[in-house]
């Protein structure tokens, strides 16, 4: 018999939201965007007032402490927001945080429909909101572009609902994976512009995570110094995992003492009140077969509020955070070499027993950065 023609599956396609409203959402996203560098440890949120179909109000969250999109958003529409709708790429926050609950003002001035692109993952927020501004009879909808909303504030949400910040671990090889020869030679194998990439990547991030192995071998700065981020961009976090306490004082990543932090697992080490003293931030965790225990040294950054952790190590840490799925995203840069088999892989990792035990990713991205290649990949789930 022929195959039966297979029934039309209706699916929630959320076919409450018009080709306006998605077009005004996205707006709001990218009104988000534009906090990118700059609202940390706060979401990057964007909002739009829409009245008779024409925008009356813009605005979006620049810093932790100042006003909060929404309030931006309807102070430039004033008395136009009554009876408008309102776009949010965040659920309206409901508390007392730096600043004082938006639903008040979106109360206050009248507006008749809030529509949001995510709920606030807060649990001092996570429905709230929406339900304070249901009870007082505005139309609340959520759930449109809910996917580019999660991905602009991916470390946000991690450390709201997992405790863990968003992890992303950089990696500059030649095209046949290595990152330095035997002898460890390794620098410049990327060209300039995935290192101006690199700055965006850094800029973005809420810390810069290193190995002491690296900074022993690179002594590397870690810092945001692309004059395209304006002239003192916001320095992230400089957090070094060094179990035995073995990076020198001096150290250019320990430049900005109030920025960083070592993370040892030696808590009785008398080096412990040198950091100290020059104000570096000293961190005790448990130590495991890598030397400190990363998850809860990630988990201890949480508590800090750090959201975006971007990683530039050697293989060895690679390699440990990923057999301990601690890694959201790859960012691989490729340059157009060939190193050979002698030179060093990227990813230190025990022997597997099996094909089966090969750690499998999803390419996210893939695109010319310069002369070199960039690749983004997930772990696959
Ligand atoms: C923002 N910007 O536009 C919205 C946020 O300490 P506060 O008062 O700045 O509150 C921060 C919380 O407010 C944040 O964790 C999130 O739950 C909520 N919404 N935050 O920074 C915004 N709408
Ligand atoms: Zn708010």
């Amino acid at each position: 018999a022929p195959p039966r023609p297979r029934p039309v599956r209706k699916v929630n396609v959320m076919n409450s939201f018009s080709t306006s409203d998605h077009v005004h959402m996205a707006r709001a996203i990218e009104l988000a965007a534009r906090g990118l560098y700059s609202t940390d440890p706060n979401p990057r949120v964007g909002c739009l007032v829409v009245r008779d179909g024409v925008v009356v109000g813009e605005g979006w969250h620049e810093r932790a402490g100042e006003a909060h999109a929404e309030v931006a958003a309807l102070q430039a529409a004033g008395e136009g927001a009554r009876g408008a709708t309102v776009y949010v790429s965040l659920e309206p926050c409901s508390h007392h945080g730096r600043t004082p609950p938006c639903v008040g003002p979106l109360i206050r001035v009248g507006v008749a429909r809030v529509v949001c692109a995510m709920t606030d993952p807060n649990p001092r927020v996570q429905g709230a909101g929406m339900a304070a501004l249901r009870a007082v009879g505005i139309k609340v909808e959520c759930g449109l572009l809910e996917a580019q909303a999660r991905e602009l504030n991916c470390g946000f949400v991690q450390r709201m609902t997992r405790g863990l910040p968003w992890v992303r671990v950089k990696l500059a090889a030649s095209l046949d994976g290595r990152t330095a020869l035997a002898d460890g030679e390794s620098r410049w194998i990327t060209g300039e512009a995935a290192r101006a990439d690199v700055q965006r990547w850094r800029a973005r991030s809420s810390a810069i995570l290193t190995s002491s192995g690296t900074v022993l071998a690179d002594d590397p700065r870690l810092d945001v110094r692309d004059a395209s981020l304006g002239p003192q961009p916001r320095q992230p976090w400089r957090v070094v995992a060094d179990s035995e306490l073995r990076v020198a004082l001096d150290a250019r990543v320990l430049a900005d003492p109030a920025r960083a932090i070592v993370f040892t697992s030696s808590a009785g080490s008398a080096r412990r009140g040198h950091f100290q003293a020059l104000g570096v931030r000293v961190e005790s965790v448990g130590r495991n077969a890598y030397g400190v225990d990363l998850r809860a040294l990630l988990a201890r950054l949480a508590e800090l509020e750090i959201n975006e952790v971007w990683v530039e190590a050697g293989s060895r840490l690679a390699g440990a955070l990923l057999e301990e799925r601690l890694v959201d995203e790859l960012v691989i840069y490729l340059a157009p070499h060939v190193l050979g088999s002698t030179a060093l892989g990227m990813f230190r990792l025990p022997a597997l027993a099996g094909l089966n035990e090969r750690v499998r990713l999803r390419y996210t991205d893939v695109r010319l950065v310069g002369d070199d290649l960039r690749l983004q990949a997930r772990p696959a789930v």
